[in-house]
């Protein structure tokens, strides 16, 4: 058996992934693309993956693309433990948080993402580089890109519709844990590991104001922070903060360099 994972530390899909593998114990040598380079738009990686996203998986010869898709591959390839109800009613429950997921909080998430962290390196870093010339370089999300791109972010009705579906999610979440510990009862499933990066985010982002009536989401997430996984998938950054401290002090120093040059 040989795994191979193409991922970025602090995506959120990749974080799904590498919490299931920890928790399945299996290894898997890591190659770590780094998005400022835009080492997933390079001509090889899209040969194995042509979104030009990360995550993928290899399993020996065998291409496996997007998160929901590569969990539900682990747990079917390498069933112990087991992440999954086995009660095929409960199975379908599973599914269909997963297709929640992709659907709405995976896609709500990226607004406050970029807009409170990205877009304000991306204003000065691509004034050098250009706006236009990135944007026609992606594979998916041109329009994303180009929105982002213009250097102005998000418009109003556009950031409400991601905190209607983030506190959507929380309050779903919140509902499911009534009975817990786990969000499909008893057992620690894909649901758990793959609505964790997403709650990790919104944490880390400070959107604190989603969880005031949401006690039971920050106690599930404490337990699962627990776990020896959390660790493994969450290295030091795993984090947006702990990125943006580091590209603030990269920024720092290149404001610095401009600054000095023009005195
Ligand atoms: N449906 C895909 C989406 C993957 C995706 O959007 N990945 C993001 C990181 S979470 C990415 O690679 N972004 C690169 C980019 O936007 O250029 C999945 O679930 O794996």
């Amino acid at each position: 058996m040989t795994l191979t994972l193409y991922h970025s530390a602090y995506s959120t899909c990749s974080q799904k992934v590498r919490l299931t593998l920890a928790e399945k114990g299996l290894e898997y040598t890591s190659n770590e693309l780094s998005f400022a380079k835009q080492e997933q738009l390079e001509p090889d990686y899209l040969k194995i993956n042509p979104n030009g996203v990360v995550p993928t998986l290899v399993d020996g010869d065998d291409v496996i693309m997007d998160s929901s898709v590569i969990v539900e591959y682990l747990e079917e390839a390498y069933p112990t433990p087991a992440l999954s109800p086995s009660d095929t009613v409960e199975r379908a429950k599973m599914r269909v948080w997963l297709r929640f997921m992709e659907e709405v909080p995976t896609k709500a998430v990226r607004i406050p993402s970029f807009q409170r962290v990205f877009l304000p390196t991306l204003r000065l870093v691509k004034r050098r580089s250009g706006f236009a010339k990135d944007t026609d370089q992606r594979t998916l999300r041109k329009g994303f890109y180009g929105k982002m791109n213009k250097g102005q972010g998000f418009s109003d009705p556009e950031i409400e519709e991601s905190n209607h579906h983030l506190r959507m999610t929380v309050e779903r979440i919140e509902k499911a844990l009534v009975i817990g510990p786990w969000v499909l009862g008893g057992q620690l499933t894909l649901v758990d590991l793959t609505l964790a990066p997403l709650i990790d985010r919104m944490l880390d982002m400070g959107c604190l104001e989603f969880f005031e009536d949401a006690p039971k989401t920050l106690e599930w997430m404490a337990r699962l922070q627990a776990r020896p996984s959390y660790d493994q998938a969450f290295y030091k950054g795993a984090r947006l903060s702990d990125r943006t401290e580091f590209q603030y002090a990269k920024l720092r120093n290149w404001i610095g360099g401009i600054v000095s040059k023009s005195a």
